[in-house]
């Protein structure tokens, strides 16, 4: 029986036909190298002042970084990882309950990337959830394994706190008022999507998420500490980003790259396969509220620096990401001046 998941018990010999990449968009990765300097910010260090700058500095010319000593419990991380492995360990049967294909679904279990529009599938099952307000959303989640409702959502409680605080370290990196970001964006939403990619029979030929920027403002994704698979492009190059025990990595989304004039980067990243090991991994996505107006404050462009983008909400902009397929150019070129 084909079912609409992979992560079904199904063990595959060979890559099924429409997961195979044509030849000029595979992944090579054996021209991959580790990327040597991720930029690692300590925010327990106590020196402010160097936080921000090297916070800055990330956004300038990575466009993501990791952070260390990030305010969320040890326990909450590893309680997430626990319970998004019991997730994906259930019978398909269970799990299929919450597939549906439709972007639109605020908890979904759904695979690939977009379904319907995209024409060669990625090695990846992911659960979507809406995550703010929590007691909307909370109802709707699976409540299978038993304890998910309550792990995902001291997890989710605790990243946003480190999300706010990210962005008012990135509004004094771009000399702008500690407020201001979180005042364009309006009242957040957050989702989150738990990322689950099986071993793959060739890894070569495919991708878990092939290269593309986050649509929203500021992305905190934990990483499997054991199986790598996260890569970034770098100067033209994609790079492994190897996990660093109890960090995130922090990237920045299309809406702080508009937000910023273009001053700051939405980083180019994807994931990659591999064929022993199944990989997890947790990305929760801070997004500016649907009529939040995306324009560059004024102080940015009070030197006479042209306007990148023109204004659009952030439903606007969400509604052409999702019209589109993954890979192809960055959806912010649809907003340029
Ligand atoms: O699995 C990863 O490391 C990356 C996930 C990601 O890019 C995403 O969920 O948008």
């Amino acid at each position: 029986m084909e079912t609409k998941v992979i992560s079904s018990g199904i063990k595959y010999t060979s890559l099924p036909e429409s997961y195979v990449r044509p030849e000029s968009e595979r992944p090579r990765l054996s021209e991959v190298s580790d990327c040597q300097n991720v930029p690692v910010v300590d925010l327990g260090f106590g020196d402010r002042n160097l936080m921000v700058r090297q916070i800055g500095d990330a956004c300038r010319d990575y466009g993501f970084f990791q952070v260390i000593n990030h305010g969320v419990s040890k326990d909450a991380v590893d309680k997430m990882l626990e319970t998004a492995t019991e997730f994906f360990s259930l019978p398909v049967e269970e799990k299929l309950k919450l597939y549906s294909d439709d972007p639109a679904k605020t908890t979904r279990l759904s695979t690939s990337f977009n379904v319907k529009k995209e024409t060669v599938h990625n090695w990846r099952d992911y659960l979507r959830l809406h995550c703010y307000p929590l007691e909307k959303y909370v109802p709707e989640w699976p409540s299978n394994p038993p304890s998910f409702k309550e792990m995902v959502s001291n997890y989710c409680a605790q990243v946003r706190e480190l999300g706010l605080r990210l962005e008012e370290a990135i509004a004094e990196s771009l000399g702008l008022d500690k407020e201001c970001i979180k005042k364009v964006l309006g009242d957040q939403g957050q989702h989150m999507a738990v990322n689950y990619y099986p071993p793959c029979p060739q890894p070569d030929l495919t991708y878990g998420l092939p290269g593309h920027t986050d649509p929203n403002a500021l992305t905190i994704l934990l990483q499997d500490l054991n199986v790598a698979g996260l890569q970034v492009l770098r100067d033209g190059r994609w790079l492994a980003v190897k996990p660093h025990p109890d960090a995130f990595v922090v990237n920045i989304g299309d809406q702080l790259q508009a937000l910023s004039n273009g001053i700051y980067k939405s980083v180019w990243h994807r994931a990659v396969v591999n064929a022993d090991q199944p990989r997890l991994s947790v990305a929760s996505f801070l997004c500016p509220c649907d009529h939040a107006v995306i324009s560059a404050p004024k102080p940015l462009t009070a030197d006479g620096s042209p306007v990148v983008y023109r204004d659009f909400t952030y439903a606007q902009y969400y509604k052409k990401f999702w019209s589109r397929n993954l890979d192809q150019e960055h959806c912010l070129e649809l907003f340029k001046n």
